[in-house]
Order: C-alpha cells, then structure tokens, then sequence
C-alpha cells in the first residue's frame, strides 16, 4: 500500500469516529490543543543547479493520537463545515514559522493562502508580523502562495488583504497557474512575484507537444513580466532538463524531494542523476 493510501484510510478511520464520538468542531480543535497539526517541507530549488535549494514549501500533516498521518484535506474539509477555517489557517502558519525557525530550514518559505481562510485578514496579518519578527526571520523571506482563486467571491477585498502582506514586506506567489483554479487574468489583477506552474502541465511535458507549448508560453510570458516560475510537480529527470532549458528559474517535485520534517536538504547524493542521461528508478521509490 502506498503512502497516500495508509494517510487517506488513517484520516478516513479517524473521520468517523470523530463523527461518532465527538463533534467534528471538538474533533478538529483536539489536533490544535493537543499539538497534533504539524509542517513538512518540500525543497524549492533551482533549475540550473538543483543542489542549490531556494527555499521550502511548506506543507500541514495532523496525527491522530495514534500517531498516524492525517491529511490535510480532512482537516480543511471539517474545519470548513464547523467554521474553523480561518483558525486551522492562522494555527497551522504559526507552526510552519516556529518549526522552520526550529529547524533552520534555509531560504524562502512558501506558506499556502486560502483566500477562504482571510476572514479576519488584520488579525492574522497581525499575528504572523509579530512571530515573523519575534523569531528573527526575515520578512521577504515569506511567500504567500495564492490558489483556488476562483472562489474567491469579493476579488476586490481579496486584492486589498494582499497588498496589505506586500505593505509588511511579505511576497506573493500565484499558485497552480495552468489548473482550473487559476486564471490568466488574475496575473494582472495580482501582479505576483513568482508563478508556480501546476503539475498537470508540467507532466510530460517533454512529450506532448501541445503542453510544451504552453508551458513555454508561460514562462516566457511570467519571465517577460519580471515574475520568477516555479515549476511544480517534476518527477522525472527529462521534465526538469526541458524545463530548465525554457528558463524556468525553480523547480520543486519528488524528483528533487518529498515533503519531509525536518527539512532535507537536497545534496549532490540526492541529485545523483545530475550529468547522467538516465534517471535511477530508486530516486522514484523515495517514501514521503
Ligand atoms: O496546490 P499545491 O501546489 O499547494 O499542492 C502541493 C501538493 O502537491 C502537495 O500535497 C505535495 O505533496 C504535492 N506534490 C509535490 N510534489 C509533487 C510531485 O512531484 N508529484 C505529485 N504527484 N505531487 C506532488
Ligand atoms: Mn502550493
């Protein structure tokens, strides 16, 4: 069984008793309480030399008490039915600083924004300044990654939050660019630091002609705007070669590392392909 699989039953089991047991308000809460939400770290680096890591997406695992992964989907998805949303949102970006401070992850840290988790967007702009500083991480150091753009329902509230985490110096990522959930029109009415590509372009994309197409066009587009690309989702070695070669400035993916506590850096044992035409099969074996 995978690991996905053992993470989605873990949380499955967990879902139901917490339906039949406690109330999915309390539920949720005991993670919080009880220190169960957790950050792992995925590497961000560069195209050119991906020894050289940019900086970490950071990712929310909860446990059960039990110990076993929970995933995140179920925990935003119950948070979102009890109205927790904006809390699990703030409580799990105190963690992720904490931790990267803890851990001395290197870097940039890319922190996921849910436009439906900005409820009280002062108090927890408020909030993350004041660890930010308080932990003596640097404020530009912070990316927020903007995704599932098209739910947001007041995009003129939405923008004015943002410029508000620019004004205190944090920067702005356009997630999943490429996906359903992003549009290109939102490029100018966010005007984003970095662009991440999604995955499902990114797959193959050294094979499908059309994809490839695209993809060039976007970075070409992003570059010429000024905008750093993040491509997302690489796994194989011929992918991050094309990507490199149409100038995409970082790439991130399971080819260069999982999602992991503490964060891995990502040496030259880990890039072991670096120079060699063929891709190891173990590199693909990897656990999360
Ligand atoms: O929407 P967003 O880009 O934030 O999603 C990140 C998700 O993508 C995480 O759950 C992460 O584990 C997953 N992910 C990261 N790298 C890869 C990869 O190389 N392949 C696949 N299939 N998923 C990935
Ligand atoms: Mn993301």
């Amino acid at each position: 069984m995978n690991a996905w699989r053992r993470i989605t039953e873990a949380a499955g089991r967990w879902g139901r008793r917490g339906a039949r047991g406690e109330d999915r308000a309390g539920w949720l809460a005991a993670f919080l309480e009880e220190g169960r939400i957790g950050s792992h770290f995925q590497p961000i680096v560069e195209a050119l030399d991906p020894t050289r890591v940019y900086g970490y997406e950071v990712l929310m695992r909860g446990r059960s008490r039990e110990g076993e992964l929970v995933a995140p989907l179920e925990l935003l998805e119950a948070a979102r039915e009890v109205g927790m949303l904006p809390r699990l949102d703030l409580h799990a970006r105190l963690v992720a600083l904490h931790q990267a401070r803890l851990h001395r992850a290197v870097g940039s840290l890319f922190l996921n924004f849910s436009p439906r988790a900005v409820g009280e967007g002062r108090q927890h702009l408020e909030a993350t300044v004041g660890l930010v500083d308080a932990l003596g991480l640097r404020r530009e150091d912070l990316v927020f990654e903007v995704t599932e753009t098209d739910r947001i329902e007041d995009l003129q509230a939405f923008r004015q939050v943002l410029e508000t985490y620019r004004q205190a110096g944090f920067r702005i990522a356009l997630d999943d660019v490429g996906s359903g959930y992003s549009s290109l029109g939102l490029l100018d009415q966010l005007r984003p630091d970095f662009v991440k590509i999604d995955l499902g372009l990114v797959r193959n994309v050294h094979q499908d002609a059309f994809r490839g197409s695209i993809t060039a066009k976007l970075l070409e587009l992003a570059s010429g705007l000024g905008i750093t690309t993040i491509a997302e989702g690489v796994e194989h070695v011929a992918e991050w070669r094309w990507l490199r070669d149409q100038g995409a400035d970082l790439v991130q993916g399971y080819l260069f590392g999982r999602p992991t506590t503490p964060p891995a850096s990502v040496g030259p044992g880990a890039v072991s392909f670096l120079g060699t035409e063929t891709e190891p099969a173990a590199r693909l074996d990897l656990k999360g």
